[in-house]
């Protein structure tokens, strides 16, 4: 999809462009519709979690994507695409040394540059997924969470227009890849981007948790962990603690 298929709507204040979203996709909106907003008076992360910017500091955009004939299986690989082409649209403005942290930041070292936060609206067979995404530009994150921002690690200011554009023209291409045999390019991509990968990792689903070393990528995309009760595969989960191998 080109960036011309997209259907933008810019706010400059909006609860929350991921809420909004769905609700318009609720509504019949078409695949490819964007919101973004400069200013969210409810940003949300995953969990009822809290993502919070003051106004401008940060590209805040959701989108949505209407993929019928993506797999039950794929659907949470929606999140990785999103969060590759982010990768990849940064690279093209030469900000470099940006990796992914499964399932769904965007970190420079142990740094938080961006989230991803993808919901459901519709199961397959007529998937429908929303995917939003806040990436800091001027603004280094709230207090208490270890963060950093495009400006403080280039020293210049980003046009959030142009890296939303960037971001859309990548996706349109990489949306692909959820279908057939691109999801095996989609998975070394992936990993190429993945810090995550020979960490070892405390991850928590619901009231459990779970530790081992991330050896890699299944071929459903799951995230491989070798615990010691053997290799388990995780979908998604809250990465909550890394500390290096053999520790
Ligand atoms: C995420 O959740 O990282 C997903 C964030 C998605 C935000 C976008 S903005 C556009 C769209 N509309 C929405 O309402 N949401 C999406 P999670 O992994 O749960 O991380 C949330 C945690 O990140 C919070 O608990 C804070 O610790 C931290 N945080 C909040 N604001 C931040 C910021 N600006 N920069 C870095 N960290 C932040």
């Amino acid at each position: 999809m080109s960036p011309l298929n997209y259907k933008v709507s810019h706010f400059v204040e909006i609860d929350s462009t991921n809420t909004q979203l769905v609700a318009a996709a609720r509504a019949g909106a078409p695949d490819g519709t964007v919101y973004w907003a400069d200013f969210q008076t409810s940003g949300r992360g995953r969990l009822d979690r809290v993502w919070e910017a003051p106004p401008r500091s940060c590209l805040m955009a959701s989108v949505l994507l209407r993929e019928p004939d993506v797999v039950a299986e794929r659907l949470h690989a929606m999140t990785g695409i999103v969060a590759l082409s982010i990768v990849e649209a940064l690279g093209d403005l030469s900000v470099e040394g940006i990796s992914v942290k499964w399932p769904n930041d965007l970190v420079v070292g142990s740094d938080k540059l961006a989230g991803v936060l993808a919901e459901l609206v519709e199961n397959p067979p007529r998937a429908a997924v929303v995917v939003g995404f806040g990436i800091n530009l001027s603004y280094a994150g709230p207090a208490n969470a270890q963060a950093t921002c495009l400006e403080r690690l280039t020293e210049q200011s980003i046009d959030r227009a142009g890296l939303l554009d960037g971001i859309l023209t990548k996706l349109g291409d990489n949306r692909r890849l959820l279908h057939g045999d691109g999801f095996n390019t989609y998975r070394e991509r992936l990993s190429g981007v993945l810090s995550t990968l020979g960490q070892v990792v405390t991850v928590d689903i619901g009231e459990h948790s779970v530790t081992g070393r991330a050896s890699g990528l299944s071929p459903e995309g799951h995230l491989i962990l070798d615990t010691r009760d053997g290799p388990l595969e995780l979908s998604t989960g809250d990465l909550r603690r890394v500390r290096s191998t053999g520790q």
